[in-house]
């Protein structure tokens, strides 16, 4: 076995404390006497980032060596949450630390808290990359994930009088999970034209020239694997002007100003992660960045197969390339440019080499998330590529029009170019068109896509290009990191914490269900989560609640999909409903909180109404005498990857609602269920796997299923369309000024009684307000409900993110493990 301890471990905690006090006195240039906690995370990050470096070096020599095939995965999202806790477990040497710590005068919790997060992404299409790269490490795959280093990750929210404020998330002031590399950049090239030549042997070559250069700098952060040596990379590209600091000429001209402003427009590609999730809209910059860190990639992987000396068809055997969702589609593209402008390829042979190197993941079904950029834009600021795009779009449109010589509107439909006023280039289309293997993340989404936005492409192609790949999420922050408790009593008794790589060990838990004792220790790790997280919100928002109601947590993204809005206005039922009871009947209730967490996009001004609402009950619902503890709403600010490991362990019941056919997946979920909580949710994404899973009557499902939803849509616009009587009791309840000005919240209420309610709030109305009265008599029966949970726990093993990487491996990308020897 393996012992990190002898090779790159520390010498005991003797050996951590004196790294720890080497780094503060000479790497930080401080004293012991004024080292702060802020400085002893500094400080404890550097010890441990000395171990990683060395572990990561073997590895990538390792697989430079041996030649294997990797996979890269491109990604503009990588939402890593902090890196020093998952750091210390990876490596396994927390227990070290923590003790170093101590006889250090520090709490090592304190410390791992002074840590900002790394919040490179918006939402689960970010988060997900991250708990892929902990997979891919953690399995020995040889692995590297491609993204930008934004300046700025996803706002900070605050939440003043109750609505959404956006503040800048500077997070790169001290930051030792990175490494510059000021040796490794690649000059990417915008705008210019294209210019036909004939070559020596007579053929006709494309030259793009002109234009204007960027340079990409890389920086690398090491991915630790849990209980290996492997340690991948995640590089991330930083832009800043080509040639230097200054336009030498305009400098020595005395144009002072405007060579800082060429600088200033450089850095501004990588400055700030787009805050939209699943909504698309063309601007320039986003193009930009999108091209800019493709071609970066892409610029070093072939660098990379060049140094290998292997002939150009030998580049799948080597190569394996994710695309996260169209994001980078542009990678297609730009490698056929590389193999047939540069390389001098013919189209043929560089077109097979590119489609069997490319994967998609498609991440969405909703029409307003699918990427299309103005066919001008392109032309402008990439003019050889749309070029290259309008060929492939021909030569793809021929074997079409062959293969289905009668069916003339296919071509129209299947087009990568839309024709429309503009028109404009379909992503998910070229992606298709580009990659061998094209997967969604959930069953039901994966079949969706098959029979809606790409029917026409499984007519193409044939059913075998389409695949599903269920997502998953590492149990490694989301169970060991998260609720380190509950990770004990586990493995305390399971004899050992193989579950943390194998986690269908989990299923043995089933035995103890029923047993009393192993019960009671279950629950008492569940209210210590409550009681963190009832602190937290007494702390931050400054609300007291009880920490042995029931937690009702729907924490997301907020989209008017997603239905926050069915939450908050089934909160004020039932607020309603308690003030209608006598007193003795009220007294009888189980005490709730409801507790909301999220961001809005900056532009999405319905997402805001919905925050403000939920505020807005908060601010009556919270000081009425009449309820006391039976009911608390709240609102958690800045909701964010640190924040959820603090609260999908204290969930008792979390909220996964999504009108039924929206969410492709959801991860959420997974997170919740893995930390003993049940869920209430649609037939949706992965809730249908889960149930499947854990069997159903661990989950409680309602509404209407996603094949209904077309007809009923239909009917609101064409038929009749009554509100549910409950819901317009709620919307009345608005109206009267209950929670603030009506007018505040009208268009909300509007949505659904006026503009088709499109979302089915009032069509799933009712099914959801018995469901919660039935989650309401489960929780009574303490027994039974705790039993549910473990059931939950013990059948969740499918849902690893192992699972889906190891999917991934076999049925997408051909690679295997390469484990490092016992060195
Ligand atoms: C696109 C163009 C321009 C600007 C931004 C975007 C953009 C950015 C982020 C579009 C989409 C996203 C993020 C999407 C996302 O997070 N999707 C979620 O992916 C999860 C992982 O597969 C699923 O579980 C969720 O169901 C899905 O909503």
């Amino acid at each position: 076995a393996w012992k990190r301890a002898q090779t790159t471990g520390f010498r005991g905690t003797e050996g951590f404390e004196k790294e720890f006090v080497r780094h503060v006195e000479t790497t930080l240039g401080r004293s012991m006497f004024n080292c702060d906690e802020n400085a002893a995370y500094s400080a404890t990050s550097l010890a441990f980032r000395d171990r990683l470096i060395l572990d990561w070096n073997r590895t990538q020599q390792r697989q430079t060596y041996i030649d294997s095939k990797r996979v890269y995965y491109l990604s503009l999202e990588f939402l890593m949450g902090r890196a020093l806790d998952n750091a210390m477990l990876n490596i396994g040497l927390k227990d070290t630390a923590k003790v170093g710590l101590a006889d250090l005068g520090f709490r090592i919790e304190d410390i791992i808290q002074q840590e900002h997060d790394a919040a490179l992404g918006n939402g689960g299409l970010g988060r997900l990359a991250a708990c892929f790269l902990d997979s891919l490490a953690s399995l020995d795959f040889p692995a590297w994930g491609y993204g930008l280093r934004y300046r700025y990750g996803i706002f900070k929210q605050e939440i003043i009088d109750g609505y959404q404020m956006e503040v800048p998330d500077y997070w790169l002031d001290f930051n030792p999970w990175e490494f510059p590399r000021h040796d490794v950049t690649v000059d990417i090239q915008f705008y210019g034209q294209v210019r036909k030549q004939t070559d020596d042997t007579g053929k006709t070559v494309s030259v793009w020239e002109g234009g204007e250069l960027v340079e990409a700098v890389a920086y690398d952060v090491p991915i630790p694997g849990y209980d290996t040596p492997t340690t991948n990379n995640l590089r991330l590209w930083s832009s800043k002007a080509s040639g230097g600091e200054f336009d030498f000429q305009k400098f020595n001209n005395g144009d002072y100003e405007s060579s800082v402003a060429d600088q200033q427009r450089a850095e501004t590609i990588s400055a700030v992660l787009y805050p939209n999730d699943n909504l698309e809209r063309g601007k320039e910059l986003r193009l930009k960045q999108q091209y800019f860190w493709v071609a970066a990639s892409l610029y070093d992987i072939v660098r990379r197969f060049k140094k290998s000396k292997r002939p150009w068809s030998e580049f799948p055997d080597q190569v394996a390339i994710q695309l996260n969702d169209t994001h980078p589609t542009l990678a297609i593209v730009e490698l056929q440019r590389i193999l047939v402008d540069i390389e001098g390829l013919a189209w043929d042979q560089a077109w097979e080499i590119v489609t069997s190197t490319f994967g998609y993941t498609n991440h969405t079904v909703l029409p307003e998330a699918l990427e299309k950029w103005p066919v001008g834009l392109v032309q402008h600021l990439l003019p050889r590529h749309l070029q290259i795009i309008y060929d492939i779009n021909l030569f793809f449109l021929q074997a079409v029009e062959k293969a289905f010589p009668d069916d003339r509107d296919m071509l129209r439909r299947v087009s990568i170019i839309e024709e429309s006023q503009p028109k404009m280039v379909r992503m998910a289309f070229l992606a298709i068109v580009g990659s061998h293997k094209v997967n969604g993340v959930a069953e039901l989404h994966s079949d969706l896509i098959k029979t809606t936005i790409f029917k026409d492409f499984v007519e193409i192609y044939g059913p075998d290009k389409f695949t599903n790949v269920t997502n998953g999420i590492t149990p490694r922050r989301w169970l060991h990191q998260a609720n380190p408790r509950l990770s004990e009593l586990i493995s305390s008794r399971l004899g050992g914490n193989g579950f943390l790589k194998d986690l269908n060990g989990l299923n043995k838990l089933e035995l103890l269900a029923d047993d009393k004792e192993f019960r009671k220790e279950w629950s008492e790790i569940k209210y210590a989560n409550k009681v963190r997280l009832a602190k937290h919100i007494k702390d931050t928002m400054g609300v007291t609640v009880n920490p042995a109601s029931l937690f009702d947590v729907q924490v997301k993204r907020i989209h008017e999909y997603k239905r926050q809005q069915l939450n908050i206005f089934g909160v004020i039922h039932r607020y309603l409903a308690l003030k209608a009871m006598k007193p003795e009947e009220r007294k009888k209730q189980l005490p709730r909180v409801s507790i909301f967490g999220g961001k809005a996009a900056p532009g999405y001004w319905m997402a805001k109404q919905i925050i403000h609402l939920i505020n807005a009950v908060g601010a009556v619902v919270n000081k009425d005498g009449d309820i006391g503890d039976l009911l608390k709403v709240v609102f958690l600010e800045d909701y964010n990857v640190s924040k959820a490991e603090i609260i999908c362990p204290a969930s008792d019941i979390s909220e996964h609602i999504s009108t039924a056919g929206t969410e492709a997946s959801g991860t959420s979920n997974m997170k919740f269920v893995l930390n003993g909580g049940l869920i209430i949710g649609t037939c949706d994404g992965a809730n249908i796997e889960i149930t499947r899973e854990i069997g159903d009557n661990n989950i409680f499902l309602f509404g209407n299923l996603a094949e209904d939803v077309e007809d009923l849509r239909h009917t609101h616009t064409y038929g009749s369309h009554t509100i549910d009587p409950d819901l317009d009791k709620v919307f009345k309840e608005i109206e009267k000024g209950t929670f603030g000005t009506p007018h505040d919240f009208s268009a909300m209420i509007a949505a659904v009684r006026d503009h088709g309610d499109y979302y089915l709030v009032s069509d799933d109305f009712h099914s959801y307000i018995e469901t919660h009265k039935l989650v309401d008599e489960a929780y009574r029966n303490q027994d039974d409900w705790v039993s549910k949970c473990i059931i939950s726990v013990a059948r969740m093993g499918f849902f690893s993110s192992d699972r889906c990487i190891n999917e991934y491996a076999e049925s997408i990308w051909n690679i295997e493990p390469l484990a490092m020897k016992d060195c």
